[in-house]
C-alpha cells in the first residue's frame, strides 16, 4: 500500500521525530477466531506488533505459535474488570505502548423477538459489546492520546438497519457506532483517529454462536451468498489503520454484494 507524502511506505515501520525506527503495536480484542484472528494475522503480516485477547487460551497459544514473537497473547474474559486490569499490567515493555486499539470482541446471542428473548443473553451482549468495550477503551485512552494513536471499533450494519430478532444485538452495535463518534468529538485536536467499521454478513463463528451451536443454520444463512470473510474485514482495518495520519474514516459500512436492504414489513389486519 502506498500512503504517499511524508508517511511511511508501509505505514508500519517508520522513523519518528528523532529518526529512530519504530514498530507500531496494535491491541486487538477477541483474537481467537473470525475477524479478530484474521486481524491479528493481517497486522503481524504488515509488520505490526500485536497484543491480542480471548477466553480460549489454547487458540491464543496456537495463534502465537504460528506467528512467532510479534504476538503477545492475554487469555482472559474481557468482561472481567479485574482480569482486564491484571492483563494490562502484565504487558511486557515491548508490547506496552499501544498505538492502535481494535475493539473487535463481541457477539450476538439469539434471534428471538424481544418479547421472547432471553434476558441473560441480552445481559451477556451488553456486558461484552458495550461494558467491556468502554472499559478497555477508557483504560487505553491516555496512552493512545499520548502517542496520537487510533481506535477501530467493530460495529455492524445492524446498528443502522433494524431487522427482526436483532433487538439488543443491534442496539449494542448502535452504541458502538455512536460511542465512536462521541470519542471523535472528545478527542478533537488530540490527533487520535477513531473509526466505526460496520460490516454486514461475514461468515465466521458469528452465526454458530448466535444460534447456540447450529452449524446447519449458519451454513443455510450464508449458503450461496458469497459473504464477506474475516480476511475482508481485517484487510479493511489494516487499510484504515495505515492511512496517512491526517485522514480519519468516521464510519465505514460494508456488505457482500448479495446483501442489500430489506423492504418494510407490513402486517395486515383481519
Ligand atoms: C451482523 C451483521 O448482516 O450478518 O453484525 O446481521 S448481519
Amino acid at each position: 500500500r502506498s500512503v504517499g507524502g511524508s508517511n511511511p511506505p508501509s505505514g508500519t515501520i517508520f522513523s519518528d521525530s528523532v529518526g529512530e525506527m519504530v514498530m507500531r503495536t496494535a491491541f486487538i480484542t477477541g483474537g481467537t477466531a473470525g475477524i479478530g484472528e484474521a486481524a491479528v494475522r493481517a497486522f503481524v503480516g504488515a509488520g505490526w506488533r500485536v497484543v491480542t485477547t480471548g477466553r480460549r487460551a489454547d487458540r491464543l497459544a496456537a495463534l502465537a505459535e504460528s506467528l512467532g514473537g510479534a504476538v503477545h497473547t492475554l487469555a482472559f474474559d474481557i468482561r472481567d474488570a479485574a482480569a482486564l486490569d491484571a492483563a494490562l499490567a502484565s504487558l511486557p515493555a515491548d508490547f506496552a505502548d499501544i498505538d492502535l486499539l481494535i475493539n473487535n470482541a463481541g457477539l450476538a446471542l439469539g434471534t428471538a423477538p424481544a418479547q421472547e428473548a432471553s434476558l441473560d443473553d441480552w445481559q451477556t451482549m451488553i456486558d461484552t459489546n458495550v461494558s467491556a468495550l468502554v472499559a478497555v477503551t477508557r483504560k487505553l485512552l491516555p496512552g493512545l492520546v499520548a502517542r496520537k494513536g487510533a481506535i477501530i471499533n467493530l460495529s455492524s450494519v445492524a446498528a443502522t438497519y433494524p431487522y427482526s430478532g436483532g433487538n439488543v444485538y443491534a442496539a449494542t452495535k448502535a452504541f458502538v457506532r455512536q460511542f465512536s463518534l462521541g470519542l471523535r468529538a472528545d478527542l478533537h485536536g488530540k490527533g487520535v483517529r477513531v473509526t466505526s467499521i460496520e460490516p454486514g454478513m461475514v461468515e465466521t463463528e458469528f452465526t454458530v454462536v448466535r444460534t447456540g451451536g447450529n452449524q446447519a443454520a449458519s451454513d443455510a444463512l450464508y449458503g450461496g451468498v458469497n459473504p464477506m470473510t474475516g480476511d475482508d474485514i481485517a484487510e479493511t482495518m489494516l487499510w484504515v489503520a495505515q492511512l496517512p495520519p491526517h485522514l480519519n474514516i468516521n464510519r465505514l459500512e460494508l456488505m457482500p454484494v448479495n446483501q442489500s436492504f430489506a423492504g418494510f414489513a407490513v402486517a395486515r389486519e383481519g
